[in-house]
């Protein structure tokens, strides 16, 4: 069997995942900790969290009589960072390639297929990302990395900047269950600098993180968030830059970022998105996972960002856009943005 799962690997490792395991298709280890955090209400919006719980916390609701779970991971973000244009948004680093979720499925499935050839009695599921498992508590018990105070999976090599995948199969391999480390010891730099509070040891809210609300929340963003949100148009790396993990070390030089992850826009002019219609944001999302987000959220987006440049910075342009939004915005979302930001602009 030890022999069948390192076949397993080998076949990812061909498909150029930069890691690769296989772990026990058991249930979470964190089943109590995990229901209060929905209890909590610290997913916000994120209803579709609720919606699946005890699928979530058991592969074997996923996928009846699973038996393993194989667990990959793609290396992402280039180790320097490119300085920013000024009147530019930041976008997090993992949306500045293409889609990871299409590049990652399409070569899960490769490999799955290969192992229905070789299993064909048995079933194998690609996910990534949008099913309902844990892809992180997997990835760790499988031996891929850590999970750090940030709830990110970090590896030596690669650090935290890395996207997951999994295979969930019946098919029962040899697993290489590792005990779960603690990777932090007494660091707490990512909770230091998290600049909304979002953390505390390995559990975020996600009601107050920067990636949370600039992604997945649609509705209005409290303007007590938005000094915070700084010039984050998409996402938010904070967490992740601070950590000793990330630092750019001999060793991390080395690792490949897959080439689908080449970064082709780090940010977006402020002013451009300002006055985007949809057709301007089709295009300028096209093949990216920033296209879930829509026109009206990354205006509001935008708005911010622009509410924060505009306390630094002169730009009669950008402030004329903001005062134009707030009195005939395009949807009440980008309207009530575009009046909360010149409220703190003529209150600061
Ligand atoms: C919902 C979600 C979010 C939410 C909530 C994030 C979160 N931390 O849960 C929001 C929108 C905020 C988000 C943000 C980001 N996300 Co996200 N997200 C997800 C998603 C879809 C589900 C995660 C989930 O189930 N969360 C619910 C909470 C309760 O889960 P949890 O933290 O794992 O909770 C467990 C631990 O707290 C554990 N626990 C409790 N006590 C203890 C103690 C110890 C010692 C340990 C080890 C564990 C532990 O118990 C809980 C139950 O297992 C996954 C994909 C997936 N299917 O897994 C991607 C995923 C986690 N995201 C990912 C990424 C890249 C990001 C961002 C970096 C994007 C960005 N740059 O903006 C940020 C990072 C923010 C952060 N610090 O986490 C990657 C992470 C890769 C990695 N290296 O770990 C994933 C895996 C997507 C992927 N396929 O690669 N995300
Ligand atoms: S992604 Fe940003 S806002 Fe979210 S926890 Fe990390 S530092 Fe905080
Ligand atoms: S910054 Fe420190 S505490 Fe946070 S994940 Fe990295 S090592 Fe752990």
């Amino acid at each position: 069997m030890l022999e069948q799962s390192q076949q397993v690997v080998d076949l990812c490792l061909a498909q150029d995942f930069a890691l690769a395991g296989v772990v026990v298709a058991n249930e979470s280890a964190f089943k109590q900790e995990f229901e209060e955090w929905i209890k909590q209400g610290k997913q916000g919006e994120m209803e579709w969290m609720e919606r699946n719980v005890g699928v979530r916390l058991d592969p074997k609701k996923l996928l009846v009589d699973a038996k393993s779970v194989i667990c990959v991971a793609d290396r992402y973000g280039d180790i320097e960072e490119p300085n920013m244009p000024l009147g530019h948004g930041k976008i997090a680093r993992y949306a500045r390639g293409q889609d990871y979720h299409k590049g990652m499925k399409k070569r899960l499935h490769i490999v799955c297929d290969e192992l229905k050839k070789k299993y064909p009695e048995e079933t194998f599921k690609a996910c990534v990302d949008t099913a309902p498992i844990l892809e992180r508590e997997f990835a760790a018990r499988a031996g891929l990395g850590a999970i750090g105070k940030h709830t990110l999976l970090l590896e030596q090599s690669v650090g935290s900047w890395m996207l997951l995948g999994v295979i969930v199969t019946t098919k029962e391999f040899a697993a290489s269950d590792v005990e779960v480390v603690d990777p932090c010891a007494s660091c707490t730099r990512c909770i230091d600098a998290c600049p909304t509070d979002a953390i505390t040891p390995w559990e975020l809210d996600a009601r107050k993180c920067i990636s949370y609300l600039t992604i997945e929340h649609r509705t209005q963003i409290d303007p007590k968030f938005h000094e915070s949100i700084g010039d984050w148009m998409f996402g938010c790396d904070i967490c992740q830059e601070v950590c000793p993990h990330n630092q750019p070390t001999a060793k991390a030089q080395q690792a490949e970022v897959h080439p689908s992850y080449k970064a082709t826009h780090s940010s977006l002019d402020i002013m451009d998105v300002l006055q985007w219609d949809e057709e301007a944001r089709r295009k300028a999302f096209q093949g990216s996972s920033m296209k879930r987000a829509k026109l009206e959220m990354m205006q509001r987006n935008a708005l911010i960002v622009a509410g924060n440049f505009l306390t630094k910075n002169e730009s009669p342009e950008m402030y004329a856009l903001v005062v134009q939004m707030a009195s005939e915005g395009p949807k009440s979302l980008v309207q009530q943005t575009a009046k909360d930001v010149l409220q703190r602009l003529m209150l600061l």
